[in-house]
C-alpha cells in the first residue's frame, strides 16, 4: 500500500471491535464482513468518501484562508500536477480507510482549462488515471456529478439561467461528466441544483425557470439512454444556500415536479441530511416520504448544528437520530445503487491530515450502529406492528369502499347519518413508541 500523504497512517484502518484502544484508529462498530439482514454490512452501507469537501476544501470560509495541511492544494504549481498528486492523496486515503466508493464532480477531479475542449481534454486525461487506480485498488464510483455553481458563468443558474448559451454550457458539461461517469462504471449520477433557484422573484419567472430545468433534465435522462448508462439519476434536494431559494427545495417538491413533467420513472432522490434539517424536516422525514413514495435513491451523510441554521455538513454522530431512519431504509429493502455518501467538511481547527480518518471512522461506525439497530427494530416489530394496528380499520368494508371509489360524497355522507357513525378518538402512543425506540437503542448488543 503507497504512503505519501498519510504517513501517521501506516495501515488500513481495521476492524478492531471493542478491543480498539484508546487513540487507535480502528473501526468499533463497523465490520465489512459482518451480515445484517441477510447482506453483508459494507453492501448494506455502501459508504462513499467526497472528494471536494476532503481534498479540494483547504478549510477556508468567508472570514479567512484555509487552515489544513494539504500539500497537494499548495499553490504555485502546475494545475495537472496538482491534480496528480490530489488524486493520488486521495485513492491513498480510500484504501487506507477500506471503504468500497468514492464520489466526485468533474472540477474536483481536474482543473478547468480556458475553454470546453481543454477542461474535457484535462478530465479525460485524469478520468483515465483515477481508472488505472480503481483497478488496482477496487475502489469504486458511487456517483459522478458536474459542478454547475462555482464558476461565475453560473450566477444565475444553469439549466434556469435566463441565457440559452449558459444552458448549453451545462449540458456540454454533464454530457461529458455523465460520460466520464459511465465510463467508470458509477453506481449512479447526481444534479444537485446549487444555483436552480432566484435571489429575488423581482427578476424571475417562476415557470419558464421550471420548464428550463425540466427541458435540461430531459435530456440529460435522453443522453443516459442513448449511451447505455444503467446507473441511477438521482435529483438532490435542498432548500437554499447558496440561492435564497432553490427548485429543489425537499423531497416533496422534487417529486412532484418529477411528476407534473413525467419524469418520475427517470430520477430518484440523493437525500442529504443537513439539507433535512435545512428545509425544516428531519431526515427521517425525508427519507421516509422518499421510501414511501418510491424515489428513494442514495444519501450524503452528514449533520448540521442545531445551534445555527446553516449547511455545516458535520460528520455524522448521532445513532438516537439515524437509527429511525436507517429503519425506513431497511424496511424499504436497502440501497439498490446508491449508498452512504460522506458529504463531510472538518471543522477548521481540525487541521492534521489523519483528523480527515478520525471524521470518517466516527461517522461510519455511528452508521454501523445505527444499522443494528435497524436491525433490531425489524425483529422487534413493535413499530411494524404499532403501524398495522394504526390503519386496520381501512380493512373494514367501509374503510375498502372509500378507498376503491365505490361511494361518492353525497353517499358517504347519507351512510354516516344513517348509520349514526359516531368514531372515537385513540390514542397513538406516541411516548410509549419513543420508549420502546430507545429500548431498541439501547439494548441492541454491537
Ligand atoms: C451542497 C451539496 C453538494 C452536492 C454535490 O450542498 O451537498 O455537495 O452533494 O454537488
Ligand atoms: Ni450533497
Ligand atoms: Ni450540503
Amino acid at each position: 500500500m503507497m504512503t505519501q500523504f498519510f504517513d501517521t497512517v501506516p495501515e488500513p484502518v481495521a476492524f478492531a471491535g471493542r478491543s480498539a484502544g484508546l487513540g487507535q484508529l480502528a473501526y468499533r462498530v463497523y465490520n465489512p464482513d459482518r451480515q445484517v439482514l441477510g447482506r453483508r454490512m459494507e453492501d448494506h452501507l455502501r459508504i462513499a468518501v467526497c472528494y471536494w469537501h476532503s481534498f479540494n476544501w483547504p478549510g477556508s470560509d468567508i472570514f479567512g484562508h484555509g487552515t489544513f495541511d494539504r500539500p497537494w492544494l499548495a499553490p504555485d504549481q502546475d494545475p495537472m500536477d496538482a491534480a496528480r498528486a490530489k488524486q493520488d492523496a486521495a485513492f491513498e486515503f480510500f484504501e487506507k480507510l477500506g471503504t468500497p466508493f468514492f464520489c466526485f464532480h468533474d472540477v474536483d477531479m481536474a482543473p478547468e482549462g480556458g475553454s470546453l475542449a481543454e477542461s474535457r481534454a484535462n478530465l479525460d486525461a485524469m478520468v483515465d488515471r483515477a481508472a488505472a487506480k480503481m483497478e488496482a485498488t477496487g475502489v469504486r464510483l458511487l456517483w459522478g456529478t458536474a459542478n454547475l455553481f462555482s464558476h461565475p458563468r453560473y450566477a444565475a443558474g444553469a439549466a434556469t439561467n435566463p441565457d440559452p448559451e449558459v444552458f448549453a454550457h451545462a449540458a456540454a458539461q454533464v454530457r461529458h461528466m455523465l460520460e466520464a461517469t459511465h465510463r467508470l462504471d458509477g453506481a449512479n449520477y447526481v444534479l444537485w441544483g446549487g444555483r436552480e433557484g432566484y435571489e429575488t422573484l423581482l427578476n424571475t419567472r417562476l415557470r419558464q425557470e421550471a420548464d428550463q430545468l425540466a427541458r435540461f433534465l430531459t435530456l440529460v435522462a435522453e443522453h443516459k439512454h442513448k449511451i447505455g448508462f444503467t446507473g441511477t439519476l438521482l435529483l438532490e434536494p435542498k432548500p437554499q444556500e447558496p440561492t435564497k431559494h432553490q427548485y429543489d427545495y425537499d423531497c416533496a417538491a422534487v417529486h412532484g415536479f418529477l411528476e407534473r413533467y413525467g419524469l418520475v420513472d427517470e430520477f430518484k432522490v440523493n437525500i442529504e441530511v443537513n439539507h433535512a434539517t435545512l428545509s425544516g424536516h428531519s431526515f427521517h422525514h425525508e427519507v421516509a416520504y422518499a421510501v414511501d413514495n418510491g424515489i428513494f435513491g442514495s444519501v450524503d451523510a452528514n449533520r448540521g448544528d442545531p445551534q445555527n441554521g446553516w449547511d455545516t455538513d458535520q460528520f455524522p454522530n448521532s445513532v438516537d437520530e439515524l437509527s429511525p431512519a436507517l429503519y425506513e431504509i431497511v424496511r424499504g429493502g436497502g440501497f439498490s445503487t446508491g449508498g452512504f455518501n460522506f458529504d463531510t467538511k472538518l471543522r477548521r481547527q481540525s487541521m492534521a491530515r489523519d483528523d480527515l480518518f478520525w471524521g470518517h471512522i466516527g461517522g461510519i461506525d455511528t452508521l454501523a450502529r445505527s444499522l443494528l439497530v435497524a436491525e433490531a427494530m425489524v425483529a422487534d416489530g413493535t413499530v411494524e406492528h404499532a403501524r398495522e394496528q394504526r390503519y386496520a380499520q381501512w380493512g373494514s368494508d367501509l374503510g375498502v369502499d372509500i378507498m376503491k371509489g365505490g361511494v361518492d360524497l353525497a353517499s358517504l355522507a347519507d351512510k354516516a347519518v344513517a348509520d349514526r357513525l359516531s368514531p372515537l378518538p385513540v390514542s397513538g402512543r406516541q411516548e410509549r413508541l419513543e420508549n420502546e425506540v430507545n429500548r431498541i437503542i439501547w439494548t441492541t448488543p454491537s
